[in-house]
């Protein structure tokens, strides 16, 4: 039901982040995203044949049926359209959201501030505040790098540089945590023909210590030439690193590329590797199965509680499979 989940996440999403303060419009928005995600753990195909067997089935649960979703849900089936999301996508305001949040650091929420606030509707609007020396510092520091960037950083990456990306980054982490375990994760783990980003995972080896390596790896593919610019680090802190980065090879047509490491003990290796595989979609059943049985899985480790007092040891991602009952599911199949 891809489409379909599509349709009412990215609308829900939409509504929830353009109106944080509107109630009704931000409880609209969670009526299309509770849809998506009933449609997420839907594992068969909808069709006209089964669509009222399936609302009578999830009508008794209550919550978020109502007789108008029904109804959108329904001609959404039959005619594979959100006639209302279709109509809002063509609002002023939504296009310069959409235009907008193209910038790194730009989310709808800000960019429809941007809207509302200063008039802006485009990153042409924004390239041409930038230049006029931004007065008010409207634009913080992430946002003028991705906007420098943009068109480099909006394009693909071809998945054997992502590889050269991720080969550079190893002879650094060789030099500073000689043994360290170096991985690109994400698109290019689940082998895709081209990735958004390079996510790369450092997992250190018993023993080594962390503090400042992370800090001296990036200062070192720095000095050998691969950055570009310094993102504002993320929300893992200390042991990730968000940047721009371009293969100083001198090689024709390099391009600016997203750039993601992080940093791990050998105990969290195969959680994070597991988390940072992805698919963002593919973490969110694991997890959703995880707590189901009680237990909790993020990018840290593995526990048997939700309070995270039970570790479960686990060094292999097939350690964690098997833990969790789970037949393995490789890499290449889990971009669901
Ligand atoms: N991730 C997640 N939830 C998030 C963000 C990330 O579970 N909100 C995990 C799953 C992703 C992985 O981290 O696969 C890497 O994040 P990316 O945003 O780099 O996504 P991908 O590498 O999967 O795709 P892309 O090719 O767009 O980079
Ligand atoms: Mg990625
Ligand atoms: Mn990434």
């Amino acid at each position: 039901n891809k489409s379909l989940i599509d349709m009412f996440s990215n609308y829900g999403a939409l509504l929830q982040d353009m109106y944080p303060d509107n109630k009704q419009q931000r409880g609209r928005g969670n009526a299309y995203v509770k849809i998506a995600r009933l449609l997420e753990s839907t594992p068969y195909e909808l069709t006209p044949n089964n669509i009222d067997d399936f609302i009578e089935k999830n009508r008794r649960g209550g919550q978020g049926m109502g007789e108008s979703m029904c109804n959108k849900l329904k001609y959404a089936v039959s005619f594979k359209v959100l006639p209302e999301y279709e109509a809002f996508l063509k609002d002023p305001s939504v296009i310069a959201v959409k235009d907008m949040s193209r910038v790194h650091g730009i989310g709808t929420k800000t960019a429809y501030k941007f809207y509302e606030r200063f008039n802006l509707k485009s990153v042409e609007d924004l390239r041409a505040l930038l230049s006029s020396g931004d007065p008010n510092n409207i634009l913080k520091n992430d946002m003028r790098i991705s906007l420098k960037y943009l068109e480099d950083l909006e394009d693909r990456i071809p998945r054997e540089e992502a590889k050269e990306i991720g080969d550079f980054v190893r002879e650094s982490v060789e030099n500073i945590v000689k043994g360290a375990q170096v991985e690109v994760a994400g698109s290019y783990r689940r082998g895709k023909p081209t990735c958004g980003d390079v996510d790369v995972l450092v997992c250190l080896k018993e023993n080594q210590k962390k503090d400042g390596v992370l800090q001296n790896i990036v200062d070192d593919i720095d000095r050998r030439g691969l950055i570009s610019a310094r993102l504002s680090q993320g929300t893992f802190g200390q042991d990730n690193f968000m940047g721009v980065c371009k293969l100083p090879d001198g090689k024709e047509n390099r391009k600016h590329r997203r750039l993601d490491i992080k940093i791990y003990e050998p105990k969290q290796f195969a959680t994070a590797l597991l988390y940072f595989t992805g698919s963002g979609r593919f973490n969110r059943s694991m997890r959703t199965y995880t707590h189901m049985m009680g237990w909790h899985l993020d990018d840290k480790g593995l526990y048997m509680d939700r309070n995270k007092s039970r570790r479960v040891e686990t060094v292999t991602e097939q350690d964690i499979f098997a833990a969790l009952g789970l037949d393995y599911v490789r890499p290449q199949d889990r971009s669901v």
